[in-house]
């Protein structure tokens, strides 16, 4: 059995004191050991970034890049070994194991290729002999939390962007996707960044807290809105540091009288079930018209008892198990408190008959109705899972409007309608951050801004957005007269005692 350290100052750190293990949510194989950081790994890595940091921010970013041109390379040569070993560990079917690998990789292009372009921009004068420019400048040391549902991209939403930006990075992936991190830190320290530039912590949360506690100046979280939530509270009391938190959300897809309804299941089966409902954009609320409720509601749930549950590794798998029992724990308990609270559960598969493995974290899609109510909360918390209730509205998009955004998040929705004055109300509307006009809520690609609004985030840690969290503006204004003057008519002169 093969066992993993931190990676810390350039070093592969040996494995000893407490270790922890990954298995495969699927089978409950073993992965590996990992060596379960705190505090003190935290502490060595931080100094190690923050060394490295001074000759980092020297080079241009043009250099920085070319180091991740290889790491783009690395991860479209093992899109595929990388993507089965993100099917492994997080039980996504290989397609999605793939995809993830490949979100990565359009990331770190879209980052390396950003380096040839302008970063700053100049900026007129009232004064014509002033020239003034918005200028970046890294943060320093940036702290990095990444979530097990995206193992291989969203560590390169985080850690893409701010090392071409010139910041140096502690990374502290989940614990229920350690062997992937290792293999994305093979991939970094293959591309030769210097010792301390990118450093790998891995363990549970309380190594996730020392990264924000510590010396770090920024912090970047993706995760679940209460870890969010605490982190924000922490760095809004310390005013040397800037994060950017991307949490959950409680979306939906509404569904309109003038829906073509072959899109509306399509796009309401892809939200719910597919990732086994484990997205951050994944839908858990169908918000349908009355005039189609019967219909769709049919068609729905039809599909929902048919979409095959199946090992991540079989081609034909749209399902796979559940992440591991955390995830089938809060799944479980969300199914009681909607057989609690729905008016008619349409579909109960959260025990399978067959599971395709007798170890897995085996569920299917759980499927209920309910009455639109803001105080129940299966309506409006986050499961996680494939989890849904079918809504019922009577009248315009405006009610549909008013339901979808009766939840205290607001990341992705979708509309299914034909009527372009409904799309258009939604996309005034909604409360989101990524919304959809007939295509499910999942699938953002990497160029556009990712984040949401209200419990979903702060923030945008995507693409371009990225920038923003890992790098000041300065203004900057250079003087191009033997004369200061100074704008809004200020006066420049320094009137003394003895005129
Ligand atoms: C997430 O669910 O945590 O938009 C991220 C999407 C993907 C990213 C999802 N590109 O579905």
């Amino acid at each position: 059995m093969s066992t993993y350290g931190h990676y810390i100052d350039g070093e592969w750190k040996p494995v000893d004191g407490e270790v922890f293990e990954s298995r495969e949510p699927a089978s409950g194989e073993k992965l590996g050991e990992f060596s379960q950081g705190g505090e003190e790994e935290v502490e060595a890595a931080v100094e190690a970034a923050d060394e490295a940091f001074e000759e980092w921010r020297t080079w241009s970013r043009i250099d920085r890049a070319e180091l991740m041109w290889d790491v783009y390379q690395a991860l479209k040569d093992d899109a595929d070994s990388l993507g089965e070993l993100v099917s492994r560990e997080c039980g996504k079917e290989l397609s999605e194991g793939r995809a993830d690998v490949v979100e990565a990789a359009h990331m770190v292009e879209w980052a390396a290729g950003d380096a040839r372009h302008p970063n700053g921009e100049v900026v007129p004068s009232e004064v014509a002999a002033k020239d003034s420019y918005m200028r970046r400048k890294p943060r320093g040391v940036v702290g990095c939390i990444t979530p097990w549902n995206f193992p291989v991209a969203i560590p390169f939403w985080h850690l893409a962007v701010t090392l071409v930006e010139g910041n140096t990075a502690v990374w502290k992936p989940s614990e229920h996707t350690p062997l992937c991190a290792h293999r994305v830190t093979e991939i970094l320290d293959d591309a030769g960044f210097p010792d301390g530039v990118v450093n790998l912590v891995q363990g549970y949360g309380d190594a996730g807290a020392a990264v924000v506690d510590s010396d770090v100046d920024a912090v970047i979280f993706t995760g679940s809105a209460e870890v969010g939530e605490e982190v924000e509270r922490k760095v809004a009391s310390d005013p040397d540091k800037y994060c950017t938190c991307e949490m959950g959300g409680k979306n939906a897809v509404v569904v309109t009288a003038n829906a073509d309804l072959d899109l509306a299941v399509h796009s309401a089966v892809m939200s719910a079930f597919k990732t086994t409902g484990q997205r951050c954009v994944s839908a858990e609320r169908v918000i349908v018209n009355e005039d189609v409720l019967e219909e769709f509601r049919e068609r729905f749930v039809d599909a929902a008892r048919r979409v095959k549950v199946g090992d991540p590794l079989d081609d034909d798998t749209f399902m796979g198990p559940l992440a591991g029992e955390f995830q089938m724990e809060k799944y479980m308990e969300y199914v009681d408190i909607a057989k609690d609270e729905a008016d008619e559960v349409l579909t109960d598969r959260s025990t399978l008959e067959d599971p395709p493995n007798s170890e897995g974290f085996w569920a299917g899609p759980f499927v209920y109705e309910a009455e639109f109510d803001p105080s129940l909360r299966v309506l409006t918390e986050e499961v996680f899972g494939p989890h849904v209730g079918v809504v019922p509205y009577s009248g315009g998009v405006e009610r549909a409007v008013e339901i979808h955004d009766a939840t205290p998040y607001g990341l992705a929705g979708a509309i299914v309608s034909e009527d372009y004055r409904e799309l258009n109300y939604f996309r005034d509307h909604a409360d989101v951050g990524l919304g959809y006009a007939n295509l499910p809520s999942i699938g953002a690609e990497v160029q556009l801004p990712f984040g949401g609004v209200k419990r979903s985030g702060s923030g945008f840690p995507y693409a371009r957005e990225v920038i923003e969290s890992v790098t000041h503006r300065t203004a900057w204004t250079v003087n191009n007269s033997e004369d200061v003057e100074m704008a809004q008519g200020l006066s420049a002169e320094i009137h003394t005692e003895d005129e």
